[in-house]
């Protein structure tokens, strides 16, 4: 990839909205994504390899557990600079994104939650620091958009739990020190259970043949009576609502991460159309490439401000889960739209590795569908609005 020119669009001066802590952590990120990411993620991408040697830089801008408390070894920022740093991160590639939002959402907020002070203390520090990786199991084969229908399961068997069951389409997997899986107990009530590499009969295969977010991996996760102490089940919270409150978190970053996508998309292209000369011109003259220039810098900005406000509510801690689903839905899809429109400005060139912008627009078929599809949240919406559930 050429060097990394980016120049983040502030139509609205939003700027004056954040704090300065806000701006140092962004800032941070950013300057770290120019410097770590840019250079080497389109080898990655192509190579469909995660790129292990920025764990630690990831870990360093504070990506692991951005909010969690510093006594664990987290950030201890507030919900602002969270979303700056996977905006920041995924302005860079959906896939690293998405390893720090597995990592921090899915797999550390759980422990931190609904884990005991044991469990916090043995695995938080290390998860923040990266020296371990974790991945985070809720969907099977057979249950994608219903989870709650899970057939994963752990019997009691008085020292240990004996767990059974295939988990599908799991981030991190095929390198992930530790899962924490959601699964089935004899009475059908689903727990989160913390299962580490190295168990027998656990195993991580890795899904191959992706079109999209190349850069991460991904893997199943498969239990073949795998015997977990039984200090290793979460204690804090039982039920769908328990994996559901860690979606919550991460759809909430990748509200902002899209941001980052598309603001990465726009702004190729409008170096593009001012340099790019066709019948005599720059393309950015003609009427047809301005409307879609105009109609990126206009999705972008409602979306920033659509997103901050959601900050706002979570840090007062009075945003709901369908005002999540909303901006993740909403900002994912305004982010595929610009990633098509600004591939179509720059031509053929659109699809070579020579810009991000091809890399950008298949990662986000990803994005669109995991961490509830595109059609789940608008369901989500019509509930919340109608109080009617169209989902059954
Ligand atoms: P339903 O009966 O509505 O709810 C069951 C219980 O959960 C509670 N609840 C929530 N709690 C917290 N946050 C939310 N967002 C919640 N939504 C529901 C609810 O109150 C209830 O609690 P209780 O105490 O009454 O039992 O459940 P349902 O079975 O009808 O399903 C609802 C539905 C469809 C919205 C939900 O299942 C859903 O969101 N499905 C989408 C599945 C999904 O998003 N999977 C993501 C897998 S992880 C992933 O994709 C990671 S990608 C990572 C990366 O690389 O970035
Ligand atoms: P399905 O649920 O089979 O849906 C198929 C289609 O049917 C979709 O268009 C959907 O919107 C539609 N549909 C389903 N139900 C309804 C309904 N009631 N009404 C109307 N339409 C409906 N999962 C994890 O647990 N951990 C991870 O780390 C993880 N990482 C992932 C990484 C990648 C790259 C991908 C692609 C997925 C990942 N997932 C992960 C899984 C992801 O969350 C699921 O793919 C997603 O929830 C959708 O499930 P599904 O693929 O089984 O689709």
């Amino acid at each position: 990839m050429p060097q990394d020119l980016f120049q983040a669009p502030d139509y609205y001066l939003l700027d004056e909205l954040l704090t300065e802590e806000h701006k140092l952590v962004r800032d941070a990120a950013r300057e770290w994504v120019k410097r770590e990411v840019s250079p080497i993620i389109e080898e990655y991408a192509q190579k469909a390899e995660f790129p292990t040697q920025i764990i630690n830089g990831l870990a360093e801008i504070g990506a692991f557990g951005p909010y969690i408390p510093v006594e664990y070894g987290g950030a201890g920022l507030d919900q602002v600079s969270y979303g700056l740093i996977m905006q920041e991160i995924e302005r860079g590639d959906s896939g690293v994104r998405s390893t720090a939002s597995v990592q921090s959402s899915l797999v550390m907020y759980p422990i931190w939650k609904f884990g005991s002070e044991d469990q916090r203390q043995k695995y938080l520090p290390k998860l923040a620091s990266g020296e371990y990786m974790g991945c985070f199991g809720l969907t099977e084969p057979d249950f994608g958009s219903n989870p709650g229908g899970m057939v994963t399961n752990f019997k009691d068997k008085g020292d240990y739990y004996l767990l059974n069951g295939a988990k599908m389409w799991i981030s991190n997997a095929p390198f992930a020190d530790i899962a924490v899986v959601w699964a089935k107990n004899e009475e059908g009530r689903i727990h989160g259970l913390i299962v580490e590499r190295g168990m027998e009969g656990f195993s991580t295969p890795e899904t191959h043949n992706k079109w999209s977010l190349r850069a991460s991996a991904t893997g199943e996760l498969i239990f073949d009576n795998v015997k977990v102490p039984k200090e290793n089940l979460l204690p804090g919270k039982s039920g769908l609502g328990a994996p559901l409150l860690c979606l919550d978190s991460a759809r909430y970053g990748i509200a902002w991460g899209a941001i980052g996508a598309a603001m990465d998309c726009y702004d190729t292209a409008l170096r593009y159309s001012q340099e790019r000369i066709q019948f005599d011109k720059p393309i950015g003259a003609f009427q047809l490439q301005q409307k879609k220039l105009a109609e990126m810098i206009t999705e972008i900005t409602k979306a920033q401000l659509l997103t901050w406000r959601l900050g706002v509510l979570r840090n007062d801690n009075r945003a709901t889960s369908a005002q999540i689903s909303m901006a993740k839905r909403n900002n994912v899809d305004m982010a595929l739209k610009i990633a098509r429109d600004a591939r179509q400005m720059l031509g053929g060139m659109g699809i070579t590795g020579e810009y991000p912008i091809m890399r950008h627009m298949m990662n986000l078929e990803s994005v669109v569908t995991y961490e509830g599809t595109h059609d789940i949240h608008l369901l989500i919406t019509g509930m919340d609005v109608t109080g009617l559930n169209a989902f059954k």
